[in-house]
């Protein structure tokens, strides 16, 4: 998968990708990430991409103009599936959306900043607008660096058996259940005896139970 960024601040998306999970599934070629500065689309010498709102009111607005030619630009050479824009009033992330997101081939994503982004480059240009929780960022830049890690530690080879999506919180509506390591006893504290019996059909019962347990009590909402 190839993930272009658009943003005014290309220094929040330096190391995200750099480490761990996602370092690994660049350096096996399953996951490339261009991140590039919106400021050479801008419209003059001074780097000038965003304008006071018609109407009046605070806050300036990214303008259609260098993101039309960003997205032109990037779109001669890269066929894109899909152009997201990071908003806090796009459709709330879930594991479902990185799912379906993870079978794409090309993502644009365009990061907003001040108020937002001109309407009419959403109407004509944006096919899914994403926001990642109710409470507001000051900037897309985070909001994309969360659903680039979602999406990319889904694709086919990224993860091994020991890291397997399978079993995460919410991949069946499920939060996960408790973990536990080395050792046995900590301070009086133990293991649950089920976990260090061996019998793997009782320990996948446990799990499961406890699965249910912790959704019932934290998350409800999922069970329905
Ligand atoms: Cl995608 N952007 C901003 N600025 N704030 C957010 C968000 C996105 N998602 C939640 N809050």
């Amino acid at each position: 998968m190839r993930i272009d960024i658009l943003t005014v601040l290309p220094e929040l998306l330096q190391s995200p990708f750099d480490h761990s999970i996602m370092k690994r599934a660049r350096e096996k070629g399953h996951l490339e990430v261009h991140v590039h500065q919106l400021r050479k689309w801008a419209v003059n010498e001074y780097g000038m991409v965003d304008d006071y709102q018609y109407g009046g009111g605070a806050g300036m607005v990214m303008m259609c103009e260098p993101l039309v030619r960003a997205i032109e630009e990037l779109s001669a050479t890269v066929q894109y599936d899909e152009i997201i824009y990071l908003t806090p009033d796009g459709h709330k992330l879930d594991q479902r959306t990185a799912n379906a997101l993870s079978l794409k081939g090309n993502l644009l994503m365009i990061c907003g900043h001040y108020k937002g982004i001109d309407e009419r480059v959403r109407e004509h240009f944006v096919t899914k607008e994403i926001s990642i929780g109710d409470y507001v960022l000051s900037g897309g830049e985070l909001a994309a660096a969360v659903l680039v890690d979602a999406i990319g530690r889904l694709l086919p080879g990224v993860l091994n058996d020991e890291t397997s999506a399978l079993f995460d919180s919410f991949q069946d509506d499920l939060l996960a259940p408790p973990v536990y390591t080395r050792p046995e006893d900590f301070r009086g504290w133990k293991v649950p005896d089920v976990l260090m019996s061996g019998d793997h059909r009782k320990i996948d019962d446990w799990r499961y139970e406890q699965a249910v347990k912790r959704t019932e009590g934290r998350r409800p909402d999922l069970l329905k």
